[in-house]
């Protein structure tokens, strides 16, 4: 397999509105993540990938851009970028920049003068003649509601896949590609390591959109992976991205492990690795990601096995839970009560071990769980506000359990500010915060968890560590060891398995229940002399013959000659 830097690293994603505030405003910004630096250098990461800090009105905090090529004054100045910057390279840390150009802000100068029909700037959106009553077509908001929205002046409704405030920009005008190839090229040239693609995949939209009898009728699917995606990306890496040694990481929505074979393929669309959702929706109901339904271990393993086993050789996974869109992965696919340790620990795991590359999403490294929303007025996205009044609407939901639906689904449950230590404010800010803390801060904090050897902060550094002890935890090839086993996800990682029993090889049996089963691993691995790498109990056995695991219990051994690089 071909190595790549971007293979071998672990990402660390900061949300910057979030991660620490160094003026008081009660808004993170980039002196405070520069004040961070030698945190990150500790944990031990290769690379950030910072959330969007361009200048924004902040409908959608700053997925929504007013000017691509400056920073927002609420997070400071281009001169704090460009230290942060030095300061992540110094470091060995390099760093990936989200580029947002599936839309701007209705803000952006180029929206405001394409309200002219007779400016040139009027095709660089999807503005849609016709009836003010009816809009063009039936294609719904990613937040909710109608994705045209009417605007009396102009006369015309305009697309936009999310708020209404983020219009989309018109990929088949190549003046729009022009600029945005050009927008690109002006932060390489700066000196960036690559970009975080937002919803990159929805850039194409189909022909005959803008005509009201036209193919658009058949709703906003339509525009996932549209006609000329593969065109589209592939004159972006042409004409800027192979110019450089960046890293790609597109956001795609609704991306099957098939397609992901044809984008993430060798001299394909330039696109080196990508996130799915696959595994993030298996608790969606019958209505959708505000329904909900108990995602199982059966399916959670079939479906990332499935991403592991076909992408192998042939693309490259990324390896998540978490992020700024989705609840904290603790509270949902582990227990945040009793066993808030062995359960973070053991997910983390499974995320350290798999191929692809992994993503810690900011304070995942101590364990922060979702908030425990009383009231709406905690809350602060745009999205989960809207959509759950169409939940309700719709009868998805009643009354009484929005709350508890939005202690699970919403966004913001990982949007609280980052948990430094026991003080005010968890140490975020010196100000009010813009949303609230959660809690629970004062036992889970950075602080406690750097000053506790056997915290999940100390497990995160050595899985880190240990990752880049052994080229197998990078390369391997997966296989599944116990298909049907209804609490314990095994697996073994084989580098080179033309070497035969040669062959660097490590096993992963994981515990995802709070339960003490059995595991019967196959003859060919049980029998092997084993030694243990990792795992987040103390006092574990060397032998993998009949091993008994306790709740969320994680065990990484190397089998024979796995061989330190
Ligand atoms: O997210 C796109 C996306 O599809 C989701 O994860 C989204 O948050 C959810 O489905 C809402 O319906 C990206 C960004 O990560 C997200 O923060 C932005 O809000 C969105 O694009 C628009 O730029």
């Amino acid at each position: 397999m071909n190595r790549s830097w971007w293979k071998e690293a672990v990402v660390y994603q900061i949300y910057p509105k979030s991660f620490n505030d160094s003026d008081g405003d009660g808004v993170g910004d980039l002196r405070g993540i520069i004040e961070k630096l030698d945190y990150l250098a500790d944990l031990g990461i290769d690379l950030v990938w910072l959330n969007p800090v361009y200048e924004s009105p902040g409908a959608d905090n700053g997925y929504d851009v007013s000017d691509y090529r400056a920073i927002d004054p609420q997070y400071g100045t281009m001169e704090d970028w460009e230290e942060l910057l030095a300061g992540l390279h110094a470091r060995d840390i390099r760093l990936v920049m989200d580029l947002v150009v599936n839309h701007t802000s209705d803000e952006h100068e180029w929206f405001e003068a394409s309200r002219d029909p007779e400016s040139p700037y009027h095709d660089y959106y999807f503005w849609c003649e016709g009836d003010p009553d009816e809009p063009p077509n039936g294609w719904r908001s990613f937040f909710g509601g109608p994705a045209w929205t009417y605007d009396q002046e102009v006369g015309k409704w305009y697309l936009h896949l999310f708020d209404e405030k983020q219009p989309d920009l018109n990929w088949e005008n190549p003046a729009v590609r022009e600029e945005v190839y050009d927008m690109m090229r002006f932060w390489f040239e700066k000196g960036i390591d690559g970009f975080r693609m937002d919803v990159i995949n929805l850039i194409s939209k189909p022909e005959g959109l803008l005509d009201r009898d036209g193919a658009g009728g058949h709703g906003t699917q339509q525009a996932v992976n549209g006609p000329r995606l593969h065109e589209y990306l592939r004159e972006m890496h042409d004409r800027v991205i192979s110019d450089y040694d960046a890293v790609t990481i597109g956001e795609m929505v609704d991306l099957s492990v098939e397609e992901a074979r044809e984008f993430l393929g060798p001299d394909d669309t330039g696109i080196d690795t990508a996130f799915h959702f696959e595994h993030v929706q298996l608790d969606f109901g019958a209505g959708g990601r505000w329904d909900y339904e108990e995602w199982t271990l059966e399916e959670l393993r079939e479906t990332l096995t499935r991403w592991q086993v076909e992408l192998d050789g042939i693309g490259w996974n990324t390896l998540y839970m978490s992020n700024h869109d989705q609840p904290r992965h603790l509270s949902r696919f582990g227990d945040d009560g009793t066993y808030h340790r062995e359960s973070a620990t053991m997910l983390a795991t499974l995320l350290h071990t798999l191929q692809g590359t992994p993503f810690v999403y900011q304070g995942e490294e101590i364990g922060m769980t979702n908030y425990p929303f009383e009231s709406l007025d905690e809350v602060r996205d745009v999205d989960t506000i809207r959509n759950v009044e169409i939940a309700q609407e719709r009868g998805y939901v009643a009354e009484e359990n929005v709350m508890e639906l939005i202690r699970r689904r919403s966004r913001d449950n990982a949007r609280t500010p980052m948990q430094w230590d026991g003080t005010a404010n968890a140490g975020f800010t010196e100000g009010e915060p813009w949303i609230p803390v959660n809690p629970n801060y004062t036992e889970i904090n950075v602080s406690a968890e750097m000053a506790t050897p056997d915290s999940i902060w100390h497990y995160y550094r050595d899985l880190i560590d240990l990752r880049r002890a052994h080229d197998v935890l990078v390369y391997g090839h997966y296989e599944l060891l116990l298909p049907n086993h209804p609490e314990v996800w095994a697996y073994t990682r084989t580098l080179d398995p033309e070497e035969g029993a040669g062959a660097p090889r490590v096993a992963v049996l994981l515990n995802f229940f709070d339960g003490s089963p059995t595991v019967r691993l196959p003859a060919e691995v049980a029998e092997r002399s084993a030694e243990l790498l990792i795992g987040n109990y103390p006092d574990a056995e060397d032998s993998l013959d009949e091993c008994r695991l306790r709740p969320y219990e994680a065990r990484v051994y190397a089998l024979e000659s796995a061989t330190h690089r």
